[in-house]
């Protein structure tokens, strides 16, 4: 068993565990990331597509060379076009007087992994049967197999990045976690297509269901449609996406979307989770490890930026200035935008997409829902804050 020591050991080498760990090198604490998957199959991995401005602050603020300000395209904010109905702009810009920016997780993971690597820090990828231990106690440490060998990794803090089917959320006891979950009875499937996307983020809603455009650069469009959860991609030929999807958006933007041949194709579930608290002794949950939500409001990868925040400021108080303060407020702190983003993805959830359940007064209702939106500045201004994103603090 090899046997080595770091400061801040993370499990989980996605935007959680990447930000986190460039952060923590930025600031002179020593970190070592642990990832199950190999790094071209993590950098294969298409993802979200919206940062929030908040977001957009703190990757800045990190020192981190991005190729944002080249390829992302910052967005005033988004569409919501009704079969048969007049359309919303969610107008971020309007009302809370940011932008968005339109930019890839898989670009953004692909600078993270740059940083690291150029701060002459690889992740340790590869990495296999990933084990906690003594997360109760002041001297916690990890266990893991790479590359034939056995290893053990002693460590002063853990940090859950590993997403939604990691070890570490389940190393805390069960007892002592409220776990918060609700499922949807369909999913989003997506394709990527090398067509030119439409301008803006476009929610469309139509009797049949719910769709989807949106973009990663000038030449590379990202499309969804409302599935049924049972549906896997095989089930769904590009003539068969290509024809949802057109017909769910209205006639006059339908001819606009360029269609083509699919270069991906996949289906993922929607679903809405949050486990609390998201720390444990020594281990502190970020990312997808401790939450998930629809991908409706574009907050996933958002949260996990966010959390990674108040763990970092938390860690490096810890280890600059001796107090405790701000790691023991972390799940606290994290939370707060958690609910908040869950309210909104479920929110425009409920309002944008057909339940099998529906009712005839339930549809009539969440009609109602959107003509109120169309009437009211007041509900305007406030989903425009709340797809912005709560700021951080205050
Ligand atoms: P991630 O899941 O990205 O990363 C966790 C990492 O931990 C992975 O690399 C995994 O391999 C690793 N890991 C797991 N188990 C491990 C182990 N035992 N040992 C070591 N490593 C381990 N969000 C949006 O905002 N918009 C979207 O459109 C959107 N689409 C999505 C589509 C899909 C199919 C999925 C699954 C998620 C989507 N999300 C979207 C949410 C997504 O972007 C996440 O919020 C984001 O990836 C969170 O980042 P992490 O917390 O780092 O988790
Ligand atoms: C994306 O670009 O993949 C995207 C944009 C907005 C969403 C979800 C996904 O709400």
């Amino acid at each position: 068993m090899r046997r080595e020591r770091t400061q801040v050991a993370i499990v989980g080498g996605g935007p959680a565990g990447l930000l986190l760990g460039q952060l923590l090198t930025q600031a002179g604490i020593d970190n070592v990331i642990l990832e199950r998957q190999s790094k071209s199959a993590v950098l294969r991995r298409i993802r979200a597509g919206v940062l929030e401005s908040h977001s957009v602050d703190i990757l800045r603020a990190s020192g981190l060379r991005t190729r944002m300000d080249d390829l992302g395209m910052p967005k005033n904010g988004a569409w919501i076009v009704w079969q048969n109905r007049p359309a919303h702009f969610i107008d971020i810009a309007r009302w809370t007087g940011r932008q968005m920016m339109a930019y890839g997780q898989t670009m953004l993971t692909e600078d993270l992994y740059a940083a690291r690597a150029a701060a002459g820090s690889d992740v340790l990828d590869e990495a296999e049967d990933v084990a906690l231990h003594g997360i109760d106690g002041p001297a916690p440490h990890l266990t893991y197999r790479r590359q034939g060998q056995d290893n053990r990794l002693d460590c002063d803090f853990v940090a859950g990045c590993d997403g939604f089917h990691g070890p570490s959320r389940p190393a805390i006891p069960s007892k002592l976690c409220r776990v918060h979950e609700r499922s949807y009875p369909f999913g989003w499937l997506g394709i990527m297509v090398e067509r030119p996307p439409l301008p803006d983020i476009t929610y469309a809603r139509h009797a049949e269901g719910f769709a989807m455009a949106s973009r990663r650069t000038p030449m590379l469009s990202r499309y969804y449609v409302q599935a049924p959860i049972s549906d896997s991609p095989e089930d769904w030929s590009d003539d068969r996406f290509w024809d949802t999807l057109l017909r769910r958006f209205p006639p006059e933007i339908a001819a606009r979307i360029e269609t083509g041949p699919s270069i991906e194709k996949s289906m993922a579930p929607l679903r809405s989770f949050v486990t609390e608290p998201m720390q444990y002794g020594r281990l502190y949950l970020a990312g997808d490890a401790g939450h998930i939500v629809p991908p409706t409001g574009a907050k996933g990868l958002n949260l996990a930026i966010s959390d990674v925040y108040f763990l970092s400021r938390g860690l490096i108080a810890h280890y600059a200035e001796g107090t405790d303060r701000l790691l023991n407020g972390y799940s606290a702190a994290a939370l707060r935008r958690i609910w908040a983003a869950q309210s909104l993805s479920s929110r425009l959830t409920r309002l944008l997409h057909v339940y099998p359940d529906d009712d005839a007064f339930t549809s009539r209702l969440v009609e109602a829902e959107y003509e109120t939106l169309l009437r009211s500045e007041t509900a305007q201004a406030a989903l425009a804050h709340d797809y912005a994103g709560l700021p951080y603090l205050g």
